[in-house]
Order: C-alpha cells, then structure tokens, then sequence
C-alpha cells in the first residue's frame, strides 16, 4: 500500500506519526466508534474522491475525516443492495451466511445470531443505533435504539423505539444528527467506552432536499459522464434489460418534482409537509415546473434535463449529509472526545450518477461495487493516507472489533483492517473479491450474478432467467463497456478467474446449488 500525503498544508504535519511512532495504542484506552453511514452516497459525490463533480459539490466534513485520516479507494461490497448490505456489517457474513439475501425478503434478518454490537456490548461498550436500519426486525445488541420504518421519509418521518411509534416534525437528517448528539451527550458520561451507528436516510431516492439546501444548485449545471448515453452494445441481456436508466426508468413527477398532479406527492411522502415547508418547496420548485413544462424537451435533450435535475437535489441531499457530519466532528472536539474517537464515513453501497446512462445500483460494475470508506483514528492513522488495497463492507466488523481489542469470531468471513489502518498491509492481505447479488424478480431488474474481482479483471456469471457469462478488463477498459469473455487473447485469464472463483465459492461456502436453493418457486 502507498501512501500519499495529499494535504501537505496540515498544520503540525512534519511532527505527525510515523508509521511506528504512532501515537497512544488502542489497547491502551478503547476508543469510541462512531459508525456514519449514508444510504445510496456514491463516491463520485465526494470530494475527497476523484470524481468530474469534485470541484461542483463539495463535501468539506467527510473530506475532514479523509484528511486527518485515510481514504479507502477501492472499498467493495459484496451485495450491492441496502438491507443486504447492512445484514453483512453486522455479521461480518456473506447473505447466504446470514440469512438476508434482498431488501424485499420475506424473512427479517435474524437477530438472534451473532452480531458486532452484541460482542462489543458484551464486552462493556454502550452502543446505540440511530436512522435507517432496513432489516424488519428490532435491532439486537444496542443499549439504545431509534430507527426509521422501513425506508423512512425526508419530512416529518416517523421513527420507532421500543416504546413504539411515533412522527417528528423536521427534515429527516438534522432529526438524525439531533438523536445522536442527544445519545453522545449522556453515553459520554456513562463511563463506558461508546459505539454509535448513525444511518442517514439521505441521499436514497427520490432524494427530496432539505430546507436549508433546496436553491442550493437549482442553477448549477453539473459535467456528464462519459457514458451517459451507453446502449450497451458489447455486453450482454443483463445490462440490456435493466430497468434503472435515466432515461426511461428515472421519473420525471415523483423523481424530479416536476409535478403536474400534485397528488402524486402522496407517493413519495412529500405531503407530509406542513403549509410552510411546502411554501418554501414551492417557491423553488414552481419556477423549475413552469420553465421544464415550456420547454417541450425530448430525446437526449430530455435525458440531459433529468440527469441536471437528479443531481442538483442528490447533491442537496448530501450537503445536509456532509454538514451533520461536521457537527459529529465539531462536537467531539468541543467535548474532547475527537482523540480517542474512531469516525468512519461510508455508505451502504455505490451509487450510478448518469454512468451506463443509470442510476440505482446492484451491478458488479465499480460505481455500484464500490462503496466510499474514510477513517480517522487520530494516533494510528497516518493523516492523509490514501489505500488502494481491496478491502471490503464485510471487513467493518471484524475491524471494529479488534479496534476495541477483542478477538474475531473465527466463523466471521472477512478480515479485520487495523494494520491495514496502520499502514501495514499484510503480505497475504485478499488479491480478489467475491459478490453475490440475488434480487430478481426486484425493483430494477437487474438479473441475479455473482463473480469475482481482482484488481483488474472481473469475471460474471449472471444466471436465473438467462446463463451469461461476462470478462471485464478495468486496464483495457476502464469504464467497463466491453465483455471480453469470448475473446480468445482472453482465454487464459479466463480459466484462471474460474478456477478462482470456483475456490472462492467454496471458501465462502457459496455454491450453484446454494443459489438455486433461494430461487422464487
Ligand atoms: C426503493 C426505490 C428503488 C431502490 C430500492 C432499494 N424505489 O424501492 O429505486 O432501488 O428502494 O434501495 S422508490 O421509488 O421507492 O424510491 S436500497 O438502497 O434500500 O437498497
Ligand atoms: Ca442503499
């Protein structure tokens, strides 16, 4: 792994840590953990990353924790769906392992079985869970918890406790933020180290901004990825038969606002304002319906439209996001927790913007595959530091765990990244990645795959409904355009992935049958 000290100007850098003159050792004093979660929040929208959006949204406060400690770039999820992905940081298991294999399962995740939360409150930590949890079930292992019904709503949401439910007034992010410094406030004197898990709803569709942010880029027009306009030539029936473009999927009434039919807000929670929050939505929003409706846009002039259209309110969306953030960090300052306060920013997977011409996710390509990761460990994260190691969401528990120095469960099937933190990959650190994606029949249509992925090539099989293989080379082909399979100068590569993936799939207990096994009758 390499490191880069990009911010140079960091005040006190010439006295920083080295590797080995790390500051005070966690085993010392366990650190708090302070788990930021975001839903949907694609690494193209920080500006930490490198991304055609960097200089147009900036996002100061997840860039903080980048700065003072070390941005993940190649952070891979192995279900790139929410509920899925969420069963997978508790459990440190694949979905087959743990049981929730798609958002739309008929069974809740099961809480009974092991969790990270479990085993650090066990082991004398206060931990709390606060946002969106997603898994149906009430969480286990938090000493508190208030969660968003299902995939919650931006205004006036309701949350459940164990007391049941009940609806605030407010944007749903800055009641997220509110809960959590409430909870940091008394858990900081509860004499017990402390592990939150803040799960923002935002910026998941229909990405509704908050008051606060609703002119904030009504009139920025933001750059185009290059593919925009893909039709998917070169690949096969998967990304031909998707149902998540911009161009047909993406709504232009409840996903853009761009009402006609104002009873249609109904549909996405937005007649829960009250008189004046609509007023304000109103005056912003109005002027962008009359202008759209005017204009008598179509074909790509259209499509432009839309991607100009999601992008200013999921960029408003995450300015909300990224300030809460700055009010997490500003507040271990102020209390003079920031020292021994571990803070992670992520997401629950990738996210396209306008790239293949979708949005959504669940695809093995990278903007889905890979979800944003930054840490910041002051006294054993190197400020600055920048990995290219494959790491992955299945990593996060056993890495918290060993971050409070407790053992991993040996039947936990990722690896934990403290040396990774500390600058000191190990030799035999993971050279692939195995994923499994199952939701189909699913929103999206996006056929069932699993496949592996190494730091250059990723090998597909898409099955189910269709039995499709898929090559990519990401040196070649960087954006992914071409399946090179059937490609004979492939032929090689492509045993070789097989061979990998078959002992993958065994590693991880996966297999064909296994997956035939949770098909729909
Ligand atoms: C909803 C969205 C989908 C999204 C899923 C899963 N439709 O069904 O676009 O893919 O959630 O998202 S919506 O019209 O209801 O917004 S996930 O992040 O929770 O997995
Ligand atoms: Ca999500």
């Amino acid at each position: 792994m390499k490191f880069y000290l990009g911010y140079a100007a960091l005040a006190g850098m010439g006295a920083v840590l080295g590797q080995d003159s790390a500051g005070p050792s966690p085993a010392n004093e366990r650190p708090n953990i302070i788990y930021i979660m975001s839903d949907d929040h694609a690494y193209q929208a920080i500006s930490a990353y490198e991304s055609i959006l960097k200089d147009y949204a900036p996002t100061p406060n997840i860039d903080r924790i980048a700065r003072d400690g070390m941005r993940f770039d190649r952070c891979l999820v192995t279900n790139s769906l929410s509920g899925p992905c969420r069963a997978v940081i508790l459990t440190g298991k694949y979905s087959h392992v743990n049981g929730f294999i798609t958002n739309d399962d008929q069974k809740p995740f099961d809480g009974s079985q092991q969790t990270f939360p479990k085993l650090l409150q066990k082991a004398g930590y206060n931990t709390a869970m606060i946002g969106k949890w997603h898994l149906e079930s009430e969480p286990t292992g938090f000493d508190h918890w208030e969660i968003l019904p299902g995939q919650g709503v931006y205004y006036n949401p309701d949350f459940i406790t164990r007391e049941g439910r009940h609806t605030e007034k407010g944007y749903v992010t800055d009641l997220i933020t509110e809960k959590c410094l409430n909870w940091l406030d008394n858990a900081k004197n509860s004499g017990k180290p402390f592990m939150l898990m803040m799960h923002h709803k935002a910026p998941h569709r229909e990405w509704q901004p908050g008051p606060d942010e609703l002119s904030l880029y009504k009139d920025v027009i933001f750059p185009e990825p290059e593919t925009l306009f893909d039709d998917y030539a070169g690949r096969g029936t998967a990304e031909k038969t998707q149902d998540m473009t911009i161009s047909k999927t993406m709504r232009i009434e409840e996903d853009l606002k761009m009402y006609k039919d104002r009873s249609k807000m109904r549909r996405t929670g937005l007649d829960r304002m009250d008189s004046l929050q609509m007023a304000e939505w109103n005056k912003v929003y109005d002027p962008i319906i009359s202008r759209f409706y005017e204009s008598d846009l179509s074909g790509n002039d259209l499509v432009r439209f839309k991607y100009q259209r999601y992008l200013q309110d999921y960029l408003a969306c995450i300015a909300a996001v990224d300030k809460s953030v700055g009010e997490i960090l500003n507040y271990l300052e102020k209390n003079g927790l920031d020292k021994n306060t571990v803070v992670i920013y992520a997401s629950d997977q990738g996210f396209y913007l306008g790239e293949h011409g979708w949005f959504d996710k669940r695809f093995m390509f990278e903007e889905s595959y890979r979800t944003p990761l930054v840490i910041r460990w002051p006294g054993v994260i190197r400020p600055g530091s920048v990995n290219n190691d494959m790491v992955s969401n299945i990593d996060l528990p056993e890495t918290f765990l060993e971050m409070a120095g407790l053992d991993v469960p040996s039947d936990m099937q990722g690896r934990s990244m403290v040396p990774v933190l500390k600058g000191k990959t190990p030799s035999d650190w993971r050279k692939e990645h195995y994923y499994h994606y199952y939701e189909l029949p699913g929103p999206h249509s996006v056929k069932r795959h699993y496949g592996i992925s190494t730091d250059r090539y990723k090998l597909i099989h898409y099955y189910y409904d269709i039995d499709e293989w898929e090559l990519y080379d990401r040196k070649a082909d960087p954006l992914e355009m071409k399946n090179v399979y059937n490609d004979p100068k492939y032929a090689k590569i492509r045993k070789d992935l097989h061979k990998r993936l078959t002992s993958l799939m065994k590693k991880f207990g996966d297999s064909d049958e296994l997956a035939r096994s949770f098909l729909p009758n």
